[in-house]
């Protein structure tokens, strides 16, 4: 049998470090988020390594980034669309979302190399604001262009820092010409760093991703009364900052009494008027479950909400929520990721069937066309952390995967 086509793992890996340089704080801290001048100069980068690729570049109206390659043939024959995220979490690492963009210029390099042309487009995306750390919901580009949230609406989001996400995107020079949803996908695949410690623990290389678990985003404000530190009675205190703490030990308990299938976490929390010597007046925290089971995402939230009940009449607060994402579980389509396990195997690497924990633009595109999503392995399981390491082994596994389940849907007769 030939040896089947491989991207060069060399510059892949150089190419993410070289991403992963960009968007650096004076602490050296990666942090690209979304619409920021770091994730501009992401962006920036990526496209003129995509217009070296002699790629097509286009951007659509919420700042979605596509390079095509293959042209399009005036048939009007749907690309295969690969690709994932440039913006980061705060203090990130350097494998989120990049991997997934780089690993599909490797795949459409490889290819162009090889002297083959494809029976199809292929397209490499990068969706705007994937993080959802500046501007709510998650997973926004992809969403908008799914048709899954109205492109005004996306444009007219507030930020934590009180920005409009429409001014960002102009004034960062993304808000493109394209409607979103004018290129609609044959396929999508989205190659992406597992994020957990499944592979790893397994000795596995590839995850064939057949479900991602369904995403609760709520804002939890509670209104106290700022009062004396020293000379308030324990018993005549509304104290915000307690009646949140009571919110995010319930939820760790919540979450420890759902034996693992569902996640909970406090991920902000901030106190005013925040001074040592009063108790606080406002809490206000964020809360992230997940589940895999709609029902049971479900019904942790209204225990949740059962909870904060009880709590408002014992803490003598005010308790409001807010909504910012509510995603139910996903499943990918069953070809595909039979395919990416065929593949796998054919190149001889370890892989099994498995569920996103984390959130993914895949999660969106499955709404418009078949997609699915390919793991490789998080070194420690760690992730959203500058620790966060991939072997260029399994980069280049992963990358080689990808390329093999693309040359087969372009109709490309590489030995795959
Ligand atoms: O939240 C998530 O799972 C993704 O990283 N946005
Ligand atoms: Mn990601
Ligand atoms: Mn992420």
């Amino acid at each position: 049998m030939t040896e089947p086509l491989s991207i060069n793992r060399t510059s892949l890996v150089d190419r993410l470090r070289e991403l992963g340089g960009i968007g650096r704080t004076q602490e050296g801290a990666l942090s690209r988020v979304a619409l920021s001048d770091a994730d501009r100069a992401g962006r920036d980068t990526v496209v003129a390594w995509m217009r070296d690729l002699r790629m097509t570049v286009e951007v659509d109206a919420i700042g979605n980034i596509f390079g095509t390659w293959g042209g399009t043939d005036g048939q009007g024959t749907k690309p295969i669309m690969v690709g994932s995220h440039l913006d980061t979490v705060i203090d990130a690492g350097i494998y989120d979302g990049s991997y997934g963009v780089l690993a599909g210029l490797a795949v459409v390099e490889t290819l162009r190399d090889a002297g083959l042309r494809p029976g199809r487009p292929i397209t490499v995306a990068a969706f705007t604001n994937e993080e959802g750390v500046r501007y709510t919901p998650d997973m926004m580009g992809s969403l908008v262009y799914a048709g899954g949230l109205a492109l005004e609406e996306a444009l007219a989001t507030t930020g934590t820092d009180g920005t409009t996400l429409g001014d960002e995107l102009k004034r960062i020079g993304y808000a493109g010409p394209l409607a979103p949803g004018t290129i609609q996908p044959h396929a999508f695949l989205e190659l992406h760093v597992e994020q957990g410690p499944v592979l790893e623990h397994e000795r596995l290389q590839i995850g064939a991703v057949e479900d991602l678990q369904g995403i609760s985003w709520q804002r939890v404000t509670i209104q106290g009364q700022a009062n004396h530190a020293g000379t308030t009675p324990m018993r005549l205190r509304r104290d915000a900052g307690y009646a949140a703490a009571r919110i995010t030990t319930f939820l760790h308990d919540l979450a420890e009494a759902s034996s693992g299938t569902t996640v909970a976490t406090v991920g902000t929390i901030r106190f005013e008027p925040g001074a040592i010597n009063v108790i606080p007046a406002r809490a206000t925290l964020t809360v992230d479950l997940r589940d895999a089971a709609e029902a049971r995402l479900q019904a942790a939230e209204s225990e949740l909400k059962e909870f904060l009940v009880k709590l408002n009449g014992e803490v003598g607060v005010t308790i409001e929520t807010e909504r910012l994402a509510r995603f139910e579980p996903v499943t990918f389509d069953e070809g595909l990721a039979s395919l990416i396990s065929e593949v796998a195997a054919e190149r001889g690497l370890r892989a099994r069937r498995m569920t996103s924990g984390a959130g993914h633009d895949a999660q969106m595109m499955a709404r418009i066309a078949p997609s699915a999503m390919i793991f490789v392995p998080s070194t420690g399981g760690i992730s959203h952390n500058p620790q966060e390491h991939t072997s260029g082994e399994d980069l280049a596994a992963g990358a080689n995967v990808l390329l093999s389940v693309v040359s087969r849907l372009a109709s490309l007769g590489v030995p795959a």
